[in-house]
């Protein structure tokens, strides 16, 4: 299996986040993707690529301009307020508030997030943009004939929408994968979303079309962030109705009710027929991650993969979440190994 990725994600490197009432040390830091990377090349899973530039138009099919301008600019406009730390919002346009885009940073941030967990700093837009440089390249290799690619991407994306920010993501890579898929000749794409947590944003970028079959298996909003999406019974709109299914587990639910979700969702897959199926690889679905509430093993990881391979089509992984610094490497691969092995 080919592997993308790019040094550059560690120009994005936050100092804190806002949890339990005080800026925490963040828990998406650069230590993942090279943790990940050092897996990859000690299991021998397959060479590693460094990205091509697809420029921002592919970013553009699945984001809204004026974001993607805001990214761009949004930390020399927070610089020239004079202030050299992070760039985080503080408040947001709920129920009933108007959605004008304020002309002053502090406005500007609120209203293109949705969180205070996802601080913007001076190399961050270098490294989403390389991110989604990442997952273009992989999806580039499957459309020319790849079966089996691994985006190693960071920051993360599923928590990001068209035109907003949260959840330590900015641009949805998974997404803008899909999407460039789609205008490369799929008719139809599955994403498969097995992060821990619900992939709001590319949930709400597919939700009204028919060509994308958005699948995620995650902690029930009820209990576990982002909260105010993920139900069961979000099953997409117009003609996307029918084209979104969500699989809500509570904390501490099992390894064998996550796994008979998994075969619910790859049901819904296989049923759907698609070209490819681009999949969120997050791993914080781990018994140890220090954020989440499910309890997969790490020889779990090995039976996912082949689970997903057992689709018998085109798969890019897109990485996503996990958090368990010391574990993450192994969990991915194990993930990709028996995937890669499954498939040949
Ligand atoms: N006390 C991804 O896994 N909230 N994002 C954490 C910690 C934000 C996770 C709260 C979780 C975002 C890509
Ligand atoms: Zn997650």
């Amino acid at each position: 299996m080919l592997t993308v990725y790019s040094n550059d994600h560690r120009l994005h490197h936050g100092k804190g986040e806002l949890s339990e009432g005080e800026l925490k040390p963040c828990y998406e830091c650069p230590e993942r993707a090279d943790l990940v990377l050092a897996a990859v090349l000690r299991s021998k899973l397959g060479d590693v690529i460094a990205p091509d530039d697809f420029g921002l138009d592919p970013v553009r099919r699945v984001h809204n301009a004026r974001y993607v301008e805001f990214l761009q600019q949004a930390w020399d406009l927070w610089a020239a307020e004079g202030r050299d730390c992070d760039a985080l919002p503080i408040n947001w346009a709920v129920r009933g508030m108007r959605q004008i885009e304020p002309e002053h940073i502090d406005g500007k941030l609120s209203y293109f997030s949705f969180d205070a967990g996802t601080p913007i700093t001076a190399g961050t837009w270098t490294a989403v943009a390389a991110a989604a440089n990442v997952a273009l390249t992989g999806a580039a290799k499957v459309h020319g004939g790849d079966g089996c690619v691994f985006a190693l991407c960071r920051p993360p994306g599923h928590h990001a929408a068209a035109d907003y920010l949260g959840g330590y993501c900015f641009l949805n890579n998974a997404a803008i994968a899909s999407q460039y898929l789609l205008d490369h000749g799929a008719s139809r794409i599955a994403v498969l979303d097995i992060d821990y947590h619900h992939g709001n944003g590319t949930q709400s970028i597919f939700y009204e079309r028919n060509d994308v079959l958005f699948v995620s298996i995650h902690g029930d909003p009820l209990q576990e962030y982002p909260y105010f999406l993920g139900h069961a019974d979000e099953r997409g709109a117009g003609p996307g109705e029918g084209y979104n299914a969500n699989f809500p587990l509570r904390w501490q639910s099992s390894s064998s009710e996550w796994f008979n979700a998994l075969d619910a969702g790859l049901k819904l897959i296989a049923g759907y027929a698609p070209d490819s199926v681009v999949i969120s690889l997050g791993v914080d679905t781990y018994i140890d991650d220090p954020i989440s509430q499910f309890r997969l093993e790490s020889e779990d990881y090995f039976r996912v993969g082949s689970r997903i391979a057992g689709l018998d089509i085109p798969m890019l992984f897109v990485l996503e979440g996990g958090y368990a610094i010391d574990d993450i490497g192994t969990n991915a691969v194990n993930v990709l190994i028996s995937a890669a092995g499954t498939a040949d």
